[in-house]
């Protein structure tokens, strides 16, 4: 081989090296912590919560495969407990990066989001329980750097779902961690968040067209109980576990997720004729309790829903 033909390889070998590191970016990403009294159902019921932003779940962070999370966190000084944050995105030292951070305080570290999926955040500080459960918890969304593909198709719609606990207000750390006191089920961040069905007070559903390709991005952050995810007049059409593409699964009814997972779940309702469902966590512990969503796929859908980042409605 002529050298000049190695030389142009290597050339083309390098292009393709620097377009790679050219599309991996660097995601600045800021939270505070807010410890406040927080609306938890839709009646309007108030109770001592903390978070990430001052909202359940906190913000739904998106990079793409191969990014850098420039990550800070601020412990407001007017707070009363150390807060830390761990992403289930990250490969560090639980040690150094998600050490607790004292009221007054800041952490900043970065890591590369190595892995394509939906992955939880939540707090770390003792008790994790509590800290969990008092609503510390949100997503991150890792798009694939393939991007989308036969086995993993562009979605028409995505919502993001995270189910969480609701303890009594008073319950102590040790009652909660024995999933003692406990009250119910948040859909990010309230009981029965979308479904007007069995919740007169509720005002919003998920909705979409008639056909359309509705992906769910669903974290369970409860402490102790896994989550049986289940759309109620549907079969899930594609099931990635953890988020990842190559993790794929066909024509699923019932997704088991554990405690601090994720998975991505697609939808595709009948495209002749609107239809409704219900996505419950078959559980019926959970699902009576507030974790049913009303899925309404009809042809006047609000063209906002699920789109254009408005992936958690509130
Ligand atoms: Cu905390």
């Amino acid at each position: 081989m002529k050298l000049s033909k190695i030389t142009s390889g290597l050339l083309v070998s390098l292009a393709l090296l620097g377009s790679q590191c050219a599309l991996a970016k660097v995601v600045k990403v800021e939270m505070s912590v807010i410890e406040k009294q927080i609306v938890v159902d839709n009646a309007g019921t108030k109770q001592n919560m903390w978070t990430y932003n001052g909202t359940i779940p906190g913000p739904v962070i998106r990079v793409t495969e191969g990014d850098i999370v420039d990550f800070s966190l601020l412990n407001l000084k007017v707070n009363k407990q150390s807060h830390s944050m761990d992403f289930h995105a990250a490969v560090v030292d639980v040690l150094d990066e998600f050490e607790g951070v004292r009221p007054g305080r800041t952490k900043d570290f970065k890591f590369e989001a190595k892995y394509p999926g939906v992955f939880i955040y939540h707090c770390g500080s003792e008790s994790m329980s509590e800290h969990i459960s008092r609503g510390m918890y949100g997503v991150i969304i890792v798009d694939p750097k393939e991007g989308y593909s036969a086995d993993f198709p562009k979605p028409d719609r995505e919502y993001v779902i995270v189910e969480g606990d609701l303890f009594d207000n008073d319950a102590t750390p040790t009652e909660i961690t024995n999933n003692e006191k406990w009250k119910g089920v948040l859909i990010n961040g309230k009981q029965f968040h979308y479904d007007p069905v069995h919740d007169q007070n509720a005002s919003i559903v998920l909705e979409s067209k008639p056909g359309e390709r509705v992906r769910f991005y669903f974290v369970n952050a409860k402490i102790n109980e896994n989550s049986a995810f289940h759309p109620i007049a549907g079969i899930w059409d594609k099931v990635w576990d953890n988020g990842n593409p190559k993790n794929i699964r066909h024509g699923m009814q019932t997704i088991d997720v554990a405690p601090a997972h994720g998975v991505i779940a697609d939808l595709v309702s009948p495209s002749d004729r609107p239809t409704n469902n219900a996505l419950v966590d078959h559980r019926m512990k959970s699902a009576l309790n507030g974790a049913i969503t009303i899925l309404m796929n009809k042809p006047d859908a609000d063209p906002k829903k699920g789109r254009d980042g408005n992936l958690v409605l509130r």
